[in-house]
């Protein structure tokens, strides 16, 4: 499995990839099998998993579980370096580029290191910026720094791309989980008109309209977490 390389591919041929996004915290382990039956049967290329605040082991014993049901790729989304477990395939190893907290820029992963020595994840350098969307969401609770302002879209479009310049290889756009409303169709064009590389889109996708904008925008990829969350009904609007 060469994940990086089919979201590349993906890109490159201007195809689209759906990632569910399953926070350990608030997912019913007893629901895996049933859970992920509805996501074989959607649109869905990736299952990602993480949240801001984990318990310990808990990411473990759900990747192992939901790796006994299916062979769709497994990524990690880790709010911090606890989240790291071997049974995934690839790791989105996030360097939150627009905040200035040195922890989620660099210092989470150093003490990933040691971890990663023992496995064989696909480490994906993947820049995080973080885009304000109505109210203060966890993950900028969680990482004590301010999402980019959307008045700014070229400061936006140029953090992004200072992430490519360091060579940096996915870029994610984050309004953050439950997100009052989506990244903007027009933050996202100017992002992705400069990027060289697959952008992730994530936050308050709850319609399949939003979906379908962010597609048109540029994203390679959405991440589609709460509206599940809330809702299982919302797979009727990802069948394939
Ligand atoms: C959160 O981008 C993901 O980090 C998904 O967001 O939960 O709002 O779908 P939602």
């Amino acid at each position: 499995m060469d994940i990086y390389k089919d979201i590349f591919e993906a890109y490159t041929l201007n195809k689209r990839c759906l990632a569910v996004l399953i926070d350990p915290d608030k997912f019913e382990i007893g629901q895996t099998q049933k859970f992920i039956q509805k996501i074989e049967a959607s649109v869905a290329t990736h299952i990602f998993v993480g949240g801001s605040t984990v318990d310990a082991n808990a990411t473990g014993v759900l990747v192992a579980q939901i790796k006994a049901c299916t062979e769709l790729p497994v990524v990690l989304f880790p709010g911090d370096v606890t989240q790291i477990t071997a049974h995934a395939d690839a790791l989105l190893f996030l360097s939150l580029l627009s905040g200035r907290n040195a922890e989620y820029l660099i210092g989470q992963h150093v003490a990933a290191v040691p971890k990663l020595k023992d496995t064989t994840l696909e480490v994906i350098p993947t820049g995080y910026v973080l885009v304000e969307s109505g109210h203060l969401t966890t993950v900028a609770k969680v990482t004590g720094t301010m999402p980019l302002s959307q008045d700014n879209p070229e400061h936006i479009a140029n953090t992004a791309k200072a992430g490519e310049l360091l060579g940096l290889k996915l870029m994610y756009l984050e309004a953050g989980s439950g997100a009052a409303t989506p990244i903007p169709y027009g933050i996202i064009s100017v992002v992705t008109s400069e990027l060289k590389m697959p952008l992730i889109v994530g936050g308050g996708l709850r319609t399949k309209a939003a979906i379908e904008q962010a597609y048109n925008a540029g994203a390679t990829m959405v991440v589609i977490g709460t509206a599940l969350e809330d809702d299982e009904a919302f797979f009727e609007f990802l069948k394939k």
